[in-house]
């Protein structure tokens, strides 16, 4: 059993499709973060950076914060979603790095700058959009001709995957990226993504036009 503390945002998700993908049995705990509940010290005790999500491992006492070390966890726990081929694992590990140092943060600046405090910071702004937009041309070119980043459906998936399903918020059209698009589309329709998407707070899935 896995108490997992979420909630509805990308890196929150990230863990529980993880967990719905995996079959793993879990209990929701909500951290409400627009009340501040990240920084209530109990929380503090199992993530101490005061940021959603973070689980504990009730078969074995582990706590964990931060997204990719709890997907990382995941995949270990149960040999699934990391592949074991050195290539393959290697490729779902770099492409889970893109997401955690490049991905979420600029994505993150673009949420913060454009969606929600537009005509602020004009440099700001620019030079987020600028990156998200470079970085959605990295992926698309990566994933021409394949399925999925990693060849095989994989945790780097499921990390990049909750941050392109806010495109709207980017002002992001996915068709300027078609195989991020159909990627997107794919994923989507996976019924634990489906699942998994909905926790701690019911919200429809974005589709694209
Ligand atoms: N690198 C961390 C980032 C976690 C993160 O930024 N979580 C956000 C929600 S997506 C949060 O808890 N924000 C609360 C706050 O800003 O105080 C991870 O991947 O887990």
């Amino acid at each position: 059993m896995i108490d997992l503390y979420t909630w509805s945002t990308p890196n929150g998700r990230k863990v529980s499709i993880a967990l719905e993908e995996l079959g793993l049995d879990y209990t929701v705990h909500a951290i409400d973060i627009t009340k501040d509940e990240q920084f209530d010290p109990d929380f503090l005790k199992i993530a101490p950076n005061n940021r959603i999500p973070a689980i504990v491992d009730q078969d074995n006492g582990t706590t964990l914060m931060e997204s990719g070390a709890i997907l990382m966890y995941l995949a270990e726990k149960t040999n699934r979603l990391l592949p074991s081929n050195t290539e393959d694992r290697w490729r779902a590990i770099e492409w889970l790095m893109w997401q955690m140092g490049g991905q979420g943060p600029m994505l993150g600046q673009v949420h913060h700058f454009v969606r929600f405090n537009p005509g602020k910071a004009e440099y700001a702004e620019q030079r987020y959009l600028g990156e998200a937009k470079r970085l959605y041309g990295v992926l698309n070119k990566r994933l021409d001709g394949r399925d999925y980043v990693a060849n095989h459906y994989s945790i780097a998936d499921i990390a990049i995957w909750p941050w392109v399903s806010r495109f709207e918020w980017q002002t992001i059209d996915l068709n300027e990226f078609p195989h991020v698009r159909d990627w997107y589309i794919r994923i989507a329709e996976r019924p634990a993504v489906k699942r998994g998407y909905v926790v701690p707070n019911v919200q429809e899935i974005p589709v694209p036009a």
